[in-house]
Formats: C-alpha cells, sequence, structure tokens
C-alpha cells in the first residue's frame, strides 16, 4: 500500500491549503513555495504516487486533471499568455511530495523549460 502524504490531509481537509476547486477526481490548491504569480497543484484525490503507478483504470483521473488546468488557466487570467504544466517523476524528476501533482506554472515568461548543461 502507497504511504499518504500531506497531499491526502489537504484533499480531506485535515490540513489547511488555499484550495481553489475539488471535485470528485481532483483537487487543486496553491503551491506552498510559488515560483510565479500563480502556481498551483492539480492533485488526484486517489493516492498515485509517481507517474510510474498510474494503472490504465486512472486514465479518466489524469485527463480530469488536464480539463481542470485549462479552466484554472483562465479562471486566473493567463491562458492568452501562456502557461506551464509540469509532473515531475522520480530522483531525476526532482519529485517531492510522492502523490502525483500537475504545477501549472504561469503569469510571467518562464524561459526555457530546462538548462542545457553547456
Ligand atoms: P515536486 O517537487 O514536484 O514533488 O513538488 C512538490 C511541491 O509541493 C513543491 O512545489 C511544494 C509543494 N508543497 C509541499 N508541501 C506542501 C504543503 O503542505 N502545502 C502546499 N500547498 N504545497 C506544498
Amino acid at each position: 500500500m502507497a504511504e499518504e502524504t500531506i497531499f491526502s490531509k489537504i484533499i480531506s481537509k485535515e490540513i489547511p491549503a488555499d484550495v481553489l476547486y475539488q471535485d470528485d477526481l481532483v483537487t487543486v490548491f496553491r503551491d506552498i513555495n510559488p515560483v510565479a504569480p500563480t502556481h498551483v497543484l492539480i492533485v488526484p484525490n486517489k493516492l498515485i504516487p509517481t507517474v510510474n503507478d498510474i494503472e490504465p483504470e486512472d486514465e479518466v483521473t489524469l485527463g480530469r486533471m488536464l480539463v481542470v488546468a485549462k479552466k484554472i488557466a483562465r479562471d486566473e487570467g493567463i491562458s492568452d499568455d501562456g502557461y506551464r504544466l509540469i509532473i515531475n517523476c522520480g530522483d531525476h524528476g526532482h519529485q517531492e511530495v510522492m502523490h502525483i501533482h500537475m504545477h501549472l506554472v504561469g503569469g510571467r515568461p518562464l524561459g526555457r523549460m530546462i538548462k542545457r548543461e553547456t
């Protein structure tokens, strides 16, 4: 069984967060340590630790994450200028919380996605 993280407690409202949206499949709240004017996390209510743990039955939930990302971007007023959606996985992806989450980051130019090594 996967171990619950702080995100499960935010989803169940056991601990506070700035929650922007919640439905039967996903919860959206502002990142505690934002890197841009808009930085929110779109999180499945079901505990899926990493992208490596996704099952075929999760397809609808994963699709909902993108549909909700579009809505939140619009609500935040950043749709036209653009934004970035990021899902980190594992050590090399620098995933810190082992409950899948999609970062929605925008509100300023973000530059290149990943720095080149040279
Ligand atoms: P990642 O590296 O992709 O696992 O990003 C984890 C993000 O989660 C990081 O940007 C900070 C955020 N975060 C961690 N703990 C909390 C918390 O308790 N509340 C909120 N709102 N965000 C958190």
